[in-house]
């Protein structure tokens, strides 16, 4: 089930989660596993992760540091079952919210099936990514997935794969070249993964894709419209939570650090806010009325109450 079919749900049942179907009982050459995508911001663990299971799971931006908590995506074939975790790039952390950023997605690769190491092939591979392999688990499957090929040409793809190979000290790794944006090489990808699959339960019931909480989903909306929007420091500044939903109606508050992000949020005539409201409407149910409010919560960054009651 999607997200947007849940939202349906809510329009017609009134209530603000859908009942799970009942999972269905399985037989025993069942196969299913968790798969994490971990890597440096920015090189799109995100888009990755909506590529393979086809719709939109967890939001992406230009922005580093977009993905705050980890997002499952779930892909189902006759008889598997995969779960694809996508998680905050890990980075030098300079706030609590960093900290928690890199926490997040340390927490899960722990005890996962498959760990997918992310590489942008337009960057150089460094240090970063070194650090993230080194610190990767070698009790599972690792497989280094060389993502945005479109960007670059066959003989830089080919060098980027054996610097990975001879320099990321990966042991028994499976190497990919993918593009999320073309969808270059994703099949394969998918399929390889379907095929490494362990024995194992039906994790989530059949047909669900995702299983982020709508309102959850909706606030991740807003904020990427924002980020498609702001400039300098504003991305990092900003967080989203809805307040309120009752179909039709949807509260969703826009945090920001300072008065001057406000104003630069709600901007000349509430123009900028306007625009995020339109977009975010059109990928919702037609009749969404999303009422965005915009409230100042002092470097709520710094502040590690604030950070969890967002849920990152
Ligand atoms: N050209 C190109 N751009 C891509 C590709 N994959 C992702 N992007 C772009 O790269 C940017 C970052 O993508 P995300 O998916 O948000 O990256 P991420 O790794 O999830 O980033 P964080 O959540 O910040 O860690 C976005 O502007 C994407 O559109 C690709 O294969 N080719
Ligand atoms: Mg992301």
């Amino acid at each position: 089930m999607s997200h947007l079919e849940d939202i349906e749900k809510t329009k017609s049942g009134g209530k603000q989660k859908s009942t799970p179907p009942e999972i269905p009982l399985q037989s025993d050459d069942f196969r299913s596993g968790f798969i994490t995508l971990i890597g440096r911001p920015n090189v799109g663990k995100s888009s990755l992760v909506n590529r393979i299971i086809g719709e939109k799971i967890s939001i992406t931006a230009k922005t580093p540091n977009t993905t705050r908590s980890a997002v499952r995506g779930i892909l189902e074939r006759p008889g598997k079952q995969a779960v694809f975790v996508d998680t905050p790039g890990i980075h030098k952390p300079r706030s609590p919210l960093g900290s928690r950023l890199n926490a997040s997605a340390y927490e899960a690769v722990s005890d996962v099936d498959i760990t997918i190491l992310v590489l942008d092939a337009s960057k150089e591979i460094g240090k970063g990514d070194q650090y993230i392999a080194k610190g990767m688990s070698h009790n599972n499957t690792s497989i280094v997935c060389l993502n945005k090929i479109d960007l670059t040409d066959q003989n830089r793809v080919m060098s980027q794969l054996r610097f990975a190979a001879e320099n990321l000290g990966i042991a028994d790794a499976e190497y990919f070249a993918v593009s999320a944006q073309t969808g270059a090489g994703i099949k394969h990808l998918t399929e390889c993964i379907l095929n490494a699959l362990p024995p194992g339960p039906q994790y989530f019931p059949t047909g669900m894709t995702s299983d982020t909480d709508e309102t959850v989903f909706i606030a991740e909306l807003v904020r990427e419209q924002l980020l498609r929007f702001v400039k300098e420091e504003l991305p990092h500044s900003i967080a989203c939570k809805i307040t309120e939903l009752n179909w039709p109606y949807i509260r969703c508050e826009i945090l920001v650090e300072r008065d001057s992000q406000k104003a630069m949020v709600i901007s000349k005539n509430g123009h900028l806010l306007k625009q995020i409201g339109i977009n975010v409407r059109r990928q919702l149910p037609p009749g969404t009325y999303l009422d965005l409010i915009v409230k100042v919560e002092k470097n709520w960054q710094k502040r590690t109450d604030i950070i969890e009651r967002l849920g990152y």
